[in-house]
């Protein structure tokens, strides 16, 4: 398969994660958002939202939002499963991974932080104070239910990773790309650091992608 992606983008991250479990050989084109590539003519010729991950399995047209693609590669992939069987599981694996990419992450994507510096005139430091709010505001949701749900185990749902830890990863990676305090969320912190311990997700890591800064 080949994506289109950017070393720091949570997104993809959840993807690179997704293909690695599932054993997928990809290939990524790594886009420079900082610099705009992803509205070039040419990138919303793949995706007209200017987003990334965009991912071809085979011919076009492209898959594009990380959910739908987890959910594309549950459906036709076999290797470890993206979703506990049981649909009481499934519903709240489903429903932590959105907590992080319907409603955290969205909040301080690229084309939010520049609208609100551009168009506000925000200083960054007040952009910055957002993007923070916005963090905090879906770390304690989830520090929350993961401590006082029984459906919490070494994972957010149970005993085997799920959507929930591919997109918990994703928002924890960001804490320390953004530089946000993690001490009140002991549940996050320690099932992050089951997560990362995955060889998948150690070879997905933003950090370990080309274009990323050596820390
Ligand atoms: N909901 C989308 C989010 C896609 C998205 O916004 N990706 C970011 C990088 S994580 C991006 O490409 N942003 C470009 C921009 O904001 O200009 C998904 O989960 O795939």
């Amino acid at each position: 398969m080949k994506m289109y992606g950017n070393w720091r983008s949570a997104a993809a991250f959840r993807v690179r994660i997704a293909l690695n479990l599932k054993g997928i050989a990809y290939e990524e084109v790594f886009l420079d958002l900082d610099a705009g590539d992803q509205h070039k003519p040419d990138f919303l010729a793949i995706n007209p939202q200017g987003a990334v991950p965009a991912l071809f399995d085979g011919d076009g047209p492209p898959l594009t939002q990380s959910l739908a693609i987890l959910d594309y590669l549950e459906e036709t992939r076999t290797g470890v499963p993206l979703l506990p069987e049981e649909p009481r599981a499934r519903a709240r694996a489903r429903s932590l991974a959105q907590v992080v990419a319907c409603d955290t992450h969205p909040l301080y994507v690229p084309r939010v932080r520049t609208f609100l510096m551009e168009n506000y005139g925000l200083p960054r430091e007040r952009m910055l104070e957002f993007l923070r709010n916005a963090f905090i505001t879906g770390l304690k949701t989830l520090e929350t239910r993961l401590s006082n749900e029984a459906g919490t185990g070494r994972f957010c749902q149970g005993d085997a990773v799920s959507h929930a830890d591919l997109c918990l990863i994703s928002l924890w990676v960001g804490t320390g790309i953004f530089g946000i305090d993690t001490a009140a969320y002991p549940t996050v912190k320690r099932i992050s650091e089951e997560v990362l311990a995955l060889d998948a997700v150690a070879r997905a890591h933003p950090l370990r992608q080309p274009g990323a800064p050596a820390s």
